[in-house]
Protein backbone atom coordinates (compact mmCIF):
# COMPACT_ATOMS: atom_id res chain seq x y z
CA UNK A 1 0.00 0.00 0.00
CA UNK A 2 1.75 3.12 -0.81
CA UNK A 3 1.07 6.06 1.45
CA UNK A 4 -1.61 8.00 -0.03
CA UNK A 5 -3.88 4.70 0.44
CA UNK A 6 -2.33 4.46 3.87
CA UNK A 7 -2.90 8.41 4.64
CA UNK A 8 -6.93 7.51 3.29
CA UNK A 9 -7.39 4.83 5.50
CA UNK A 10 -5.89 6.41 8.66
CA UNK A 11 -7.88 9.71 7.63
CA UNK A 12 -11.12 7.84 7.39
CA UNK A 13 -11.02 6.00 10.17
CA UNK A 14 -10.42 9.21 12.04
CA UNK A 15 -13.14 10.65 11.26
CA UNK A 16 -15.59 7.98 11.68
CA UNK A 17 -14.10 7.69 14.87
CA UNK A 18 -14.97 11.18 16.60
CA UNK A 19 -17.38 11.34 18.86
CA UNK A 20 -18.73 15.20 18.52
CA UNK A 21 -18.44 17.83 15.99
CA UNK A 22 -15.20 19.04 17.84
CA UNK A 23 -13.39 16.28 17.93
CA UNK A 24 -14.36 16.04 13.51
CA UNK A 25 -12.89 19.53 12.92
CA UNK A 26 -9.84 18.65 14.66
CA UNK A 27 -9.26 16.09 12.24
CA UNK A 28 -10.28 18.18 9.61
CA UNK A 29 -7.42 20.50 10.46
CA UNK A 30 -5.18 17.83 10.51
CA UNK A 31 -5.68 16.87 7.51
CA UNK A 32 -7.03 19.70 5.08
CA UNK A 33 -5.63 22.36 7.33
CA UNK A 34 -3.16 25.25 6.06
CA UNK A 35 -0.24 22.47 7.70
CA UNK A 36 -2.45 19.46 7.20
CA UNK A 37 -1.07 16.05 6.36
CA UNK A 38 -2.73 15.99 2.74
CA UNK A 39 -2.20 20.08 2.19
CA UNK A 40 1.46 18.74 2.57
CA UNK A 41 0.98 16.36 0.10
CA UNK A 42 -0.32 18.79 -2.54
CA UNK A 43 2.88 20.94 -1.41
CA UNK A 44 5.30 18.11 -2.95
CA UNK A 45 3.31 18.19 -6.56
CA UNK A 46 5.19 21.31 -7.36
CA UNK A 47 8.79 19.61 -7.09
CA UNK A 48 7.59 17.16 -8.92
CA UNK A 49 8.71 16.10 -12.84
CA UNK A 50 5.67 16.38 -14.95
CA UNK A 51 5.27 12.85 -15.48
CA UNK A 52 5.52 12.37 -11.86
CA UNK A 53 2.86 14.71 -11.50
CA UNK A 54 0.64 13.77 -13.94
CA UNK A 55 -0.20 10.34 -11.73
CA UNK A 56 0.64 11.79 -8.25
CA UNK A 57 -2.00 14.76 -9.43
CA UNK A 58 -5.11 13.05 -9.80
CA UNK A 59 -4.09 10.86 -6.97
CA UNK A 60 -3.53 13.63 -4.26
CA UNK A 61 -6.52 15.61 -5.47
CA UNK A 62 -8.74 12.45 -5.31
CA UNK A 63 -7.80 11.82 -1.94
CA UNK A 64 -8.42 15.49 -0.62
CA UNK A 65 -11.89 15.34 -2.30
CA UNK A 66 -12.91 12.11 -0.42
CA UNK A 67 -11.68 13.28 2.67
CA UNK A 68 -13.28 16.46 2.21
CA UNK A 69 -16.42 14.57 1.43
CA UNK A 70 -16.56 11.55 4.27
CA UNK A 71 -16.24 14.89 7.38
CA UNK A 72 -19.30 16.74 5.36
CA UNK A 73 -21.19 13.47 5.66
CA UNK A 74 -19.83 12.46 9.48
CA UNK A 75 -20.63 16.47 10.44
CA UNK A 76 -24.15 16.04 9.41
CA UNK A 77 -24.07 12.93 11.65
CA UNK A 78 -22.71 14.00 14.04
CA UNK A 79 -25.24 17.14 13.96
CA UNK A 80 -28.44 15.22 13.63
CA UNK A 81 -26.84 12.63 16.41
CA UNK A 82 -26.19 15.79 19.18
CA UNK A 83 -30.00 17.29 18.06
CA UNK A 84 -31.46 13.72 18.73
CA UNK A 85 -29.56 13.93 22.20
CA UNK A 86 -31.41 17.38 22.67
CA UNK A 87 -34.86 16.36 22.13
CA UNK A 88 -34.40 13.54 24.26
CA UNK A 89 -32.95 15.44 27.36
CA UNK A 90 -34.87 18.23 26.69
CA UNK A 91 -38.52 17.81 27.30
CA UNK A 92 -41.05 20.18 28.30
CA UNK A 93 -44.07 17.97 30.47
CA UNK A 94 -46.79 19.74 28.89
CA UNK A 95 -49.45 18.02 31.60
CA UNK A 96 -47.25 20.08 34.60
CA UNK A 97 -50.07 22.28 35.76
CA UNK A 98 -50.21 26.13 34.49
CA UNK A 99 -48.89 29.08 36.53
CA UNK A 100 -52.00 30.63 38.29
CA UNK A 101 -53.28 33.90 36.10
CA UNK A 102 -53.01 37.43 37.66
CA UNK A 103 -57.23 37.09 37.60
CA UNK A 104 -56.59 34.64 40.23
CA UNK A 105 -53.34 35.45 42.30
CA UNK A 106 -54.00 39.98 42.03
CA UNK A 107 -55.66 41.14 44.71
CA UNK A 108 -57.86 44.48 45.07
CA UNK A 109 -56.52 46.86 47.52
CA UNK A 110 -59.61 47.45 50.21
CA UNK A 111 -59.59 51.11 49.70
CA UNK A 112 -60.49 50.39 45.76
CA UNK A 113 -62.37 47.77 46.97
CA UNK A 114 -64.30 50.50 49.25
CA UNK A 115 -64.75 53.32 46.76
CA UNK A 116 -66.38 50.39 44.60
CA UNK A 117 -68.91 49.91 46.90
CA UNK A 118 -69.73 53.15 47.92
CA UNK A 119 -70.08 53.90 43.75
CA UNK A 120 -72.34 51.10 43.93
CA UNK A 121 -74.60 52.43 46.73
CA UNK A 122 -74.82 56.00 45.76
CA UNK A 123 -75.06 55.06 42.17
CA UNK A 124 -77.82 53.02 42.39
CA UNK A 125 -79.44 56.53 44.71
CA UNK A 126 -78.87 58.78 41.10
CA UNK A 127 -75.34 59.88 42.02
CA UNK A 128 -72.53 60.72 39.40
CA UNK A 129 -68.54 60.35 40.72
CA UNK A 130 -66.84 63.68 39.90
CA UNK A 131 -63.16 63.61 39.92
CA UNK A 132 -60.69 66.61 40.65
CA UNK A 133 -57.02 67.29 40.66
CA UNK A 134 -55.02 66.01 43.99
CA UNK A 135 -52.97 69.96 43.64
CA UNK A 136 -55.52 72.59 43.81
CA UNK A 137 -55.41 76.33 44.54
CA UNK A 138 -55.87 77.71 47.82
CA UNK A 139 -59.23 79.62 46.33
CA UNK A 140 -60.97 76.39 45.40
CA UNK A 141 -59.75 73.96 48.47
CA UNK A 142 -60.27 77.31 50.72
CA UNK A 143 -61.72 80.88 50.03
CA UNK A 144 -64.89 79.28 47.91
CA UNK A 145 -65.76 77.50 50.78
CA UNK A 146 -66.23 79.97 53.05
CA UNK A 147 -63.12 79.83 54.54
CA UNK A 148 -61.75 83.65 55.48
CA UNK A 149 -58.38 84.89 54.31
CA UNK A 150 -56.24 84.09 58.30
CA UNK A 151 -58.79 82.18 59.75
CA UNK A 152 -57.45 79.50 62.11
CA UNK A 153 -59.69 76.82 60.35
CA UNK A 154 -56.93 77.08 57.32
CA UNK A 155 -53.95 75.82 59.70
CA UNK A 156 -55.93 73.56 61.24
CA UNK A 157 -56.02 71.43 58.02
CA UNK A 158 -52.19 71.00 58.58
CA UNK A 159 -51.75 72.00 54.85
CA UNK A 160 -48.73 70.95 52.31
CA UNK A 161 -48.45 74.04 50.33
CA UNK A 162 -45.96 74.82 47.29
CA UNK A 163 -43.68 76.91 47.10
CA UNK A 164 -45.23 80.45 46.27
CA UNK A 165 -45.55 81.96 42.85
CA UNK A 166 -44.66 85.32 42.11
CA UNK A 167 -47.67 86.58 42.44
CA UNK A 168 -47.84 85.67 45.86
CA UNK A 169 -50.61 83.17 45.23
CA UNK A 170 -49.42 79.35 46.34
CA UNK A 171 -50.64 75.57 44.82
CA UNK A 172 -51.35 73.52 47.86
CA UNK A 173 -52.23 69.33 48.14
CA UNK A 174 -55.88 69.27 48.78
CA UNK A 175 -56.63 68.63 52.24
CA UNK A 176 -60.50 67.59 51.62
CA UNK A 177 -62.23 66.63 48.23
CA UNK A 178 -64.75 69.59 48.24
CA UNK A 179 -62.34 71.17 45.85
CA UNK A 180 -64.75 68.84 43.20
CA UNK A 181 -67.69 70.09 44.68
CA UNK A 182 -66.50 73.25 44.16
CA UNK A 183 -65.67 72.32 40.55
CA UNK A 184 -68.78 70.54 40.08
CA UNK A 185 -70.85 73.69 40.94
CA UNK A 186 -68.78 76.15 39.05
CA UNK A 187 -69.80 74.21 35.87
CA UNK A 188 -73.32 72.35 35.84
CA UNK A 189 -76.20 73.50 36.73
CA UNK A 190 -78.73 72.19 39.39
CA UNK A 191 -80.44 69.35 40.33
CA UNK A 192 -76.56 68.07 41.27
CA UNK A 193 -76.13 64.70 42.98
CA UNK A 194 -72.44 63.98 42.99
CA UNK A 195 -70.14 62.01 44.94
CA UNK A 196 -66.50 62.57 45.25
CA UNK A 197 -64.13 59.82 46.03
CA UNK A 198 -60.57 60.47 46.21
CA UNK A 199 -56.59 61.05 47.49
CA UNK A 200 -56.34 63.76 50.30
CA UNK A 201 -53.66 65.13 52.03
CA UNK A 202 -52.54 66.87 55.75
CA UNK A 203 -49.15 66.78 57.36
CA UNK A 204 -50.18 64.90 60.38
CA UNK A 205 -48.70 61.13 60.67
CA UNK A 206 -49.14 58.62 63.58
CA UNK A 207 -51.15 55.80 64.73
CA UNK A 208 -54.37 57.14 62.91
CA UNK A 209 -53.14 59.45 60.47
CA UNK A 210 -51.34 59.44 57.69
CA UNK A 211 -50.10 62.63 55.17
CA UNK A 212 -52.24 61.28 52.50
CA UNK A 213 -55.95 59.61 53.27
CA UNK A 214 -59.00 59.12 51.21
CA UNK A 215 -62.16 60.65 51.84
CA UNK A 216 -65.42 60.58 49.62
CA UNK A 217 -67.78 63.45 50.01
CA UNK A 218 -71.39 63.72 48.68
CA UNK A 219 -73.00 67.20 47.48
CA UNK A 220 -76.96 67.47 46.60
CA UNK A 221 -78.28 70.97 45.42
CA UNK A 222 -81.71 71.59 44.25
CA UNK A 223 -84.93 73.79 45.03
CA UNK A 224 -86.26 71.93 47.98
CA UNK A 225 -83.16 69.91 49.06
CA UNK A 226 -83.31 69.33 53.10
CA UNK A 227 -81.92 67.48 55.87
CA UNK A 228 -85.00 65.07 55.98
CA UNK A 229 -83.52 63.97 52.13
CA UNK A 230 -79.91 64.26 53.72
CA UNK A 231 -80.73 61.86 56.80
CA UNK A 232 -82.27 59.52 54.62
CA UNK A 233 -79.67 59.28 52.12
CA UNK A 234 -77.14 58.42 55.24
CA UNK A 235 -79.09 55.87 56.76
CA UNK A 236 -79.96 54.38 53.35
CA UNK A 237 -75.65 54.41 53.10
CA UNK A 238 -75.08 52.69 56.31
CA UNK A 239 -76.93 49.58 56.03
CA UNK A 240 -76.22 49.48 52.50
CA UNK A 241 -72.82 49.74 53.29
CA UNK A 242 -71.85 47.94 56.69
CA UNK A 243 -74.74 44.86 55.44
CA UNK A 244 -77.11 45.38 58.01
CA UNK A 245 -81.45 45.54 57.92
CA UNK A 246 -81.05 48.63 60.14
CA UNK A 247 -78.63 50.84 61.97
CA UNK A 248 -79.35 53.72 64.63
CA UNK A 249 -77.88 57.37 63.65
CA UNK A 250 -77.46 60.05 65.97
CA UNK A 251 -76.77 63.71 64.63
CA UNK A 252 -74.69 65.97 66.67
CA UNK A 253 -74.58 69.70 66.20
CA UNK A 254 -70.95 70.83 65.24
CA UNK A 255 -68.68 73.11 62.82
CA UNK A 256 -67.61 72.99 59.66
CA UNK A 257 -66.94 76.36 57.89
CA UNK A 258 -68.71 75.35 54.50
CA UNK A 259 -72.07 74.42 56.07
CA UNK A 260 -74.47 75.74 58.43
CA UNK A 261 -75.99 74.11 60.62
CA UNK A 262 -73.30 71.18 61.02
CA UNK A 263 -73.55 67.94 62.00
CA UNK A 264 -71.17 65.12 62.83
CA UNK A 265 -73.28 61.48 62.73
CA UNK A 266 -72.49 58.70 65.19
CA UNK A 267 -73.70 55.13 64.60
CA UNK A 268 -74.79 52.21 66.75
CA UNK A 269 -72.89 49.69 67.67
CA UNK A 270 -71.58 47.15 70.11
CA UNK A 271 -67.90 46.67 71.13
CA UNK A 272 -67.59 42.80 71.75
CA UNK A 273 -63.49 41.45 72.23
CA UNK A 274 -62.47 43.95 69.54
CA UNK A 275 -65.35 43.25 66.86
CA UNK A 276 -67.36 46.09 65.93
CA UNK A 277 -71.09 44.98 64.87
CA UNK A 278 -73.36 47.52 63.67
CA UNK A 279 -77.66 48.28 64.03
CA UNK A 280 -77.08 46.90 67.84
CA UNK A 281 -75.60 47.59 71.19
CA UNK A 282 -75.33 50.66 72.87
CA UNK A 283 -71.80 52.33 71.86
CA UNK A 284 -72.29 55.01 69.14
CA UNK A 285 -68.74 55.51 66.73
CA UNK A 286 -68.37 58.61 64.94
CA UNK A 287 -68.15 57.76 61.64
CA UNK A 288 -69.02 61.51 59.57
CA UNK A 289 -69.36 64.89 59.35
CA UNK A 290 -72.57 66.49 57.06
CA UNK A 291 -75.07 69.97 56.89
CA UNK A 292 -76.46 72.25 54.57
CA UNK A 293 -74.14 74.06 51.90
CA UNK A 294 -73.43 77.38 53.70
CA UNK A 295 -74.89 80.16 51.71
CA UNK A 296 -71.98 82.03 51.35
CA UNK A 297 -70.65 78.71 49.29
CA UNK A 298 -73.30 78.50 46.86
CA UNK A 299 -73.02 82.53 46.29
CA UNK A 300 -68.96 81.51 45.54
CA UNK A 301 -69.94 79.28 43.15
CA UNK A 302 -72.40 81.05 41.05
CA UNK A 303 -75.55 79.80 42.62
CA UNK A 304 -78.08 81.69 44.08
CA UNK A 305 -78.89 81.21 47.59
CA UNK A 306 -82.61 82.29 47.83
CA UNK A 307 -83.07 80.35 44.57
CA UNK A 308 -81.15 76.95 45.33
CA UNK A 309 -80.16 74.84 48.76
CA UNK A 310 -78.41 72.00 49.15
CA UNK A 311 -76.54 69.83 51.19
CA UNK A 312 -73.28 67.70 51.86
CA UNK A 313 -71.26 65.29 53.89
CA UNK A 314 -67.88 63.71 54.04
CA UNK A 315 -66.62 59.88 55.14
CA UNK A 316 -62.77 58.99 55.83
CA UNK A 317 -62.75 56.19 53.47
CA UNK A 318 -59.70 54.46 55.62
CA UNK A 319 -61.91 54.38 58.30
CA UNK A 320 -65.28 52.81 57.39
CA UNK A 321 -62.97 50.38 55.36
CA UNK A 322 -60.91 50.09 58.30
CA UNK A 323 -64.84 49.43 60.55
CA UNK A 324 -65.90 47.25 57.80
CA UNK A 325 -63.14 44.65 57.25
CA UNK A 326 -61.80 45.00 60.78
CA UNK A 327 -58.18 45.88 59.90
CA UNK A 328 -57.26 47.96 63.16
CA UNK A 329 -53.51 49.41 61.65
CA UNK A 330 -53.93 52.08 58.99
CA UNK A 331 -50.18 52.43 58.43
CA UNK A 332 -50.70 48.81 56.58
CA UNK A 333 -52.72 50.21 54.15
CA UNK A 334 -49.61 51.96 52.59
CA UNK A 335 -46.93 49.41 53.26
CA UNK A 336 -47.40 47.76 49.52
CA UNK A 337 -46.95 44.20 51.87
CA UNK A 338 -48.44 41.61 49.48
CA UNK A 339 -48.84 39.24 51.80
CA UNK A 340 -50.83 41.72 53.86
CA UNK A 341 -52.79 42.41 50.48
CA UNK A 342 -53.61 38.72 49.79
CA UNK A 343 -54.92 38.53 53.04
CA UNK A 344 -57.05 41.42 53.08
CA UNK A 345 -57.47 42.02 49.09
CA UNK A 346 -60.66 41.23 47.23
CA UNK A 347 -60.92 39.27 44.15
CA UNK A 348 -60.47 40.76 40.89
CA UNK A 349 -63.71 40.87 38.91
CA UNK A 350 -65.84 40.25 41.91
CA UNK A 351 -67.57 43.63 41.25
CA UNK A 352 -69.23 45.16 44.08
CA UNK A 353 -73.25 45.41 43.17
CA UNK A 354 -76.14 45.86 45.33
CA UNK A 355 -78.57 43.24 43.82
CA UNK A 356 -75.35 40.62 43.91
CA UNK A 357 -74.03 41.85 46.99
CA UNK A 358 -71.16 44.60 48.09
CA UNK A 359 -68.17 42.20 49.75
CA UNK A 360 -69.90 38.57 48.94
C1 LIG B 1 -65.78 65.35 57.78
C2 LIG B 1 -66.69 66.44 57.36
C3 LIG B 1 -67.80 67.37 55.51
C4 LIG B 1 -68.64 68.62 53.66
C5 LIG B 1 -67.72 67.76 54.19
C6 LIG B 1 -68.95 70.12 51.75
C7 LIG B 1 -68.55 70.42 50.46
C8 LIG B 1 -69.04 71.53 49.86
C9 LIG B 1 -69.93 72.35 50.49
C10 LIG B 1 -70.30 72.01 51.76
CL1 LIG B 1 -68.52 71.93 48.28
N1 LIG B 1 -69.82 70.92 52.37
N2 LIG B 1 -68.47 69.02 52.35
C11 LIG B 1 -69.70 69.07 54.45
C12 LIG B 1 -69.78 68.67 55.76
C13 LIG B 1 -68.82 67.81 56.31
O1 LIG B 1 -66.85 66.52 55.98
O2 LIG B 1 -65.56 65.19 58.94
N3 LIG B 1 -65.23 64.58 56.85
C14 LIG B 1 -64.37 63.49 57.14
Amino acid sequence: MNNIAQLEKDLLAAIGSAKDEAALEAVRVAALGKSGSVSALLKTLGSMTPDERKVQGPAINGLKDRVGVAIAAAKDSLAAQALDARLTSETVDVTLPVREPPTETGRVHPISQVIDELTAIFADMGFAVAEGPDIETDDYNFTKLNFPEGHPAREMHDTFYFPPKADGSRLLLRTHTSPVQVRTMLTQKPPIRVICPGRTYRSDSDQTHTPMFHQVEGLVIDKGSHLGHLKWILEEFCKAFFEVDSVKMRFRPSFFPFTEPSMEVDIQCKRDKGEIRFGEGEDWLEILGCGMVHPNVLRNCGLDPDEYQGFAWGVGIDRIAMLKYGMNDLRAFFEADVRWLSHYGFRPLDFPTLAGGLSA
